[in-house]
């Protein structure tokens, strides 16, 4: 059976234009995009969708900068969707990223790390009824969405 992921590219990979890059490394990694947009959280929505880590120290820090800009949101299907994207984009900090993943070829520091991506199956729904309804992404053969 296919799984579904979240991932985001955050706003300072978007603004630098990198977008079209990570999509492309995504697609070539075998992962089917079955839903995207490109939106601007407001400091609200980036607290709500980041509170898990509410009471961390970069809480602050974080929900600013992820609601500074455009967010380019993919919802994605593959088997072992969650665990083979986190390899792809690599660890939190790019400086520790392995070599050739996401992180490290476009992370500029650990907050400004590129891009998300959910970390359980169980946060990947949460993630992706977050952001999609169920009209904007596609069929699958495995989740009987509409
Ligand atoms: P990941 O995105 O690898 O799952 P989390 O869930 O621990 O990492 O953190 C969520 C986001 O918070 C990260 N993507 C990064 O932007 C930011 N972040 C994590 N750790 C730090 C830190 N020590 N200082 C600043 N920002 C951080």
């Amino acid at each position: 059976m296919s799984d579904r992921t979240l991932t985001f590219i955050k706003p300072e990979a978007v603004d630098d234009g990198y977008a079209g890059k990570i999509i492309s490394i995504i697609e070539s990694a075998g992962f089917k995009i079955i839903g995207s947009k490109m939106i601007r959280m407001n400091l609200k929505t980036a607290r709500e969708f980041y509170k898990v880590h509410q009471e961390k120290e970069f809480f602050e820090g974080l929900t600013e900068y992820a609601s500074s800009g455009p967010i380019f949101i993919l919802c994605l299907e593959k088997d072992n969707a969650v665990e083979d994207l986190r390899k792809l984009i690599g660890a939190t900090d790019p400086e520790k990223a392995a070599e050739g993943t996401i992180r490290k070829l476009f992370g500029k520091t650990i907050r400004r790390n590129g891009i998300h991506a959910s970390d359980s199956n169980e946060n990947a729904e949460k993630e992706i009824a977050f952001f999609f309804s169920k009209f904007e992404l596609l069929q699958s053969s495995s989740h009987d969405i509409h």
